[in-house]
């Protein structure tokens, strides 16, 4: 039995965000070091099901196909925060009118939309590493050398948009990703994280060539607010190759097979895809301290092999999943289920 390929690299440790403010409270930052390093050991655990490969370098010119050169240039201007500081942005200017200047930090509320993605000196390293473990998982998976692989890519990436980063999120990996995939096939992306993948469903907005679809809280109470309702459908030859559905907090397994086999399943079956990304989140998990949907350890496994039965080529990408004690346990499950793809 072949094993499935993890990408990482330990750069992407560097960066540790420490603080964000919840309703004017200060909060130790979810979004740590040590959820990744949950999702390696349970891994490491498993020699026998699992390559842990150490991903190379992404190409410059991968990251600037999805992102602008504004942004990239306010990520190395991080790099010159001092060392053990970090900057929040905290001045976020009517984008119609402000002149952005990207060699200035102060500038940075211009290139994001909440007060929850710090940058520091380390942001750039951290970010650009994540976004390699899910090009190169992709790049495995388009080169047919895999039927499935996994990039354990952190910091997250599916709320991170064209030219602006926010909800943790920088680079958009599970974008870069299908930016890859798409030279050799139509991509869908499904987004099983709990909250909305905004930046994912902005950048293929007007694609007919990637299908984004969707499952999660609703955005009248949770992260992003602004986005993810089942009105926003794409626009101009976009026009139906966006979905969003939404399930009610406390939802658990039942209403999430059930939407996966009704809606999802004939939705990407439907568009008829070379590959599948999965960007998959566990704040999906019955003790996420952020999201509000009841999944347990055993359940991931079941909405692995579910995804499985489309029978794609598939390359996972980490996304969000803040209770990290389980996180990893909850990944390993959900690659278990995927298993199916190998033989
Ligand atoms: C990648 C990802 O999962 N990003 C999520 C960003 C969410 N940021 C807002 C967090 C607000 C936390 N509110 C706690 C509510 C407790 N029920
Ligand atoms: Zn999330």
């Amino acid at each position: 039995m072949d094993k499935i390929p993890v990408f990482f690299n330990i750069e992407q440790l560097n960066f540790q965000p420490k603080y964000e403010w919840v309703l004017g409270k200060k909060i130790k930052h979810p979004e740590t070091t040590r959820r990744a390093q949950s999702i390696y050991r349970a891994l490491k655990k498993e020699p026998e099901a699992f390559d842990i490969i150490t991903t190379p370098e992404i190409p410059l010119l991968a990251l600037r196909q999805t992102h602008n050169s504004q942004l990239i240039t306010l990520y190395s201007t991080a790099q010159n925060i001092p060392e053990g500081e970090t900057f929040h942005p905290c001045v976020f200017p009517q984008r119609k009118t402000a002149q952005p200047d990207p060699n200035n930090i102060n500038h940075a509320g211009f290139f994001c939309f909440d007060s929850g993605t710090p940058l520091n000196n380390n942001t750039w390293t951290a970010a650009t590493w994540s976004a390699a473990s899910a090009y190169h998982a992709a790049k495995q998976v388009g080169r047919g050398k895999s039927r499935v692989a996994y990039a354990l890519s952190r910091p997250p990436g599916h709320h991170a948009n064209k030219e602006s980063f926010g909800g943790y999120c920088y680079f958009n990996n599970a974008a870069i990703a299908a930016r890859e995939l798409r030279k050799k096939g139509r991509v869908a992306i499904v987004d099983i994280d709990f909250h909305h993948g905004n930046g994912t469903q902005d950048i293929f907005y007007e694609n007919d060539q990637v299908l984004t679809i969707s499952i999660h809280g609703n955005p009248k109470r949770h992260f992003p607010f602004f986005a993810g309702f089942p009105e926003e459908v794409g626009s101009g030859k976009g026009k139906g190759f966006n979905m969003n559905i939404i399930l009610p907090d406390g939802s658990g397994l039942k209403p999430y097979l059930k939407t996966l086999k009704t809606i999802v399943l004939p939705a990407v079956q439907h568009f008829e895809p070379d590959y599948l990304i999965i960007a998959a989140g566990f704040d999906t998990y019955i003790h996420d301290p952020i999201g509000s949907f009841e999944l347990s350890t055993q359940d991931y496994e079941k909405i692995g092999q579910v995804l499985a039965s489309i029978k794609l080529p598939t390359t996972v990408i980490q996304e969000g999943g803040y209770f990290t004690r389980d996180l990893g346990d909850n990944v390993v499950s959900f690659l278990k289920g995927l298993k199916g793809l190998l033989s």
